[in-house]
């Protein structure tokens, strides 16, 4: 068994991996539409000519960012803008780093308008800093170039369905701001190949995106299950979601909220795609900023708060001009009736109230991005708030 495995961290250009597994499998066929080998690797050299000048362009600046990230890691330069809190005032935007175009999460609308429940999160950003929910700037972000752009000060906060894992959170001079949704990793397969189980994937082949968390969790539970894939590993989400609707793998796999994602708005007839009942990880999706950066990291982890905290006082932007007279001193607080609300944070005292009346709580913005009142029709589960059998608890605004 030949193992051929080409990653991490090469920036621009498309990755391949071909794992010379055992693909001679009776439940995985080359498919009506799969290709051999060779024919994928002329897709891919035609897809890596496209992207090879951009690829150069960001192995370029890749290499610069990396030597900014690494100075300052090794405590030679301080970390890109200490002070993020007053940088972002200065400018008078939050420049907010999020996926290239990922419905529920972060997509422009055909006016280019973002939105999103990541989204969400960087218009609350800046109602609570900046007082105006509009403040604020998406930077389209591909997987493997996200973490790089908040070490080199591109972005202020990343929030883009980045799950917080150990390594994250310690080793890439990035720290998590809470989390705002929790995942876990599964498996859409067209339906016409009959599986109805991840045990049944042995001898599949499996489209990924470089520089997820997918990769490494596939690979784990694989080896736990003694199941044998083949791992096809493409940097560009558009091209291996374009991978998968052709059929060149067998298997998606990342976030069941991705799943659900782009089987909704990427795939021409979602019916015929199933998503499987196995979740093989835990995907806890959250904000990040930089390390070092605290009065930034508080606005970011309060702001995620307020709206948490909104949905469990029933505070909602319909109702929160009547909540401004309620005698509740918790909804005092949040809504900084109380004078002074907002000055730890250093922040304007209506800094939470701004965000509940422009962006609404933590609840509506589910329901709208992700929830019922969306095309990805994701039941609340695990996110539902801490009194409803979820996880959703906000630390106390006093
Ligand atoms: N939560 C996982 C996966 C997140 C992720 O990047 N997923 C991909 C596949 S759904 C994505 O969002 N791609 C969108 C893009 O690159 O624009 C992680 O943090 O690594």
């Amino acid at each position: 068994m030949k193992c051929v495995s080409a990653r991490p961290f090469s920036a621009g250009a498309i990755i391949l991996i071909e794992r010379a597994w055992s693909t001679d499998s009776a439940k995985f066929p080359p498919r009506r539409k799969a290709r051999p080998i060779a024919a994928r690797l002329g897709i891919y050299n035609r897809i890596h000519s496209r992207t090879q000048k951009r690829g150069m362009q960001m192995r370029r600046l890749g290499l610069i960012q990396g030597a900014v990230a690494s100075l300052a890691l090794v405590g030679w330069l301080p970390l890109a803008q200490a002070d993020t809190l007053d940088v972002v005032k200065d400018r008078g935007y939050v420049q907010c780093g999020v996926t290239t175009g990922f419905a529920g999460f972060s997509t422009p609308d055909d006016k280019g308008q973002w939105h999103g429940l990541d989204i969400d999160l960087c218009r609350a950003v800046a109602a609570a800093v900046l007082g105006d929910a509009d403040k604020f700037k998406a930077v389209p972000l591909n997987s493997q170039q996200r973490f790089t752009a908040l070490q080199s000060g591109e972005i202020d906060l990343l929030a883009r369905n980045t799950s917080v894992t150990q390594r994250r959170d310690t080793a890439l001079g990035a720290i998590h701001a809470g989390i705002n949704f929790y995942d876990g990793q599964g498996f859409l397969v067209p339906k016409e190949l009959g599986v109805t189980s991840a045990k049944e994937l042995d001898g599949a082949t499996i489209c990924m995106q470089t520089g997820t968390s997918n990769e490494n969790t596939m690979a784990d539970w694989a080896r736990a299950n003694n199941i044998k894939y083949k791992p096809v590993v493409i940097e560009q989400f558009s091209e291996v979601v374009n991978a998968f609707a052709a059929g060149r793998c067998d298997v998606f796999s990342t976030d069941a909220s991705g799943l659900a994602s782009i089987r909704i708005s990427k795939l021409k007839n979602p019916d015929d795609y199933v998503v499987l009942p196995e979740i093989i990880s835990k995907e806890p999706l959250g904000p990040f900023v930089r390390q070092g950066d605290d009065v930034w990291l508080n606005a970011v982890k309060w702001s995620l708060m307020a709206m948490i905290e909104a949905e469990e006082l029933g505070v909602t932007s319909a109702n929160v001009e009547q909540q401004l007279k309620s005698s509740s001193p918790s909804i005092q607080r949040l809504l900084g009736v109380v004078p002074g609300a907002g000055k730890n944070l250093r922040l304007d005292d209506k800094w939470a109230y701004n965000i509940v009346r422009q962006v609404g709580n933590y609840g509506e913005s589910y329901e709208r991005n992700v929830g019922m009142g969306s095309p990805l029709k994701i039941p609340r589960g695990l996110n539902a708030l801490w009194t409803k059998g979820g996880l959703m608890y906000a630390l106390p605004i006093r």
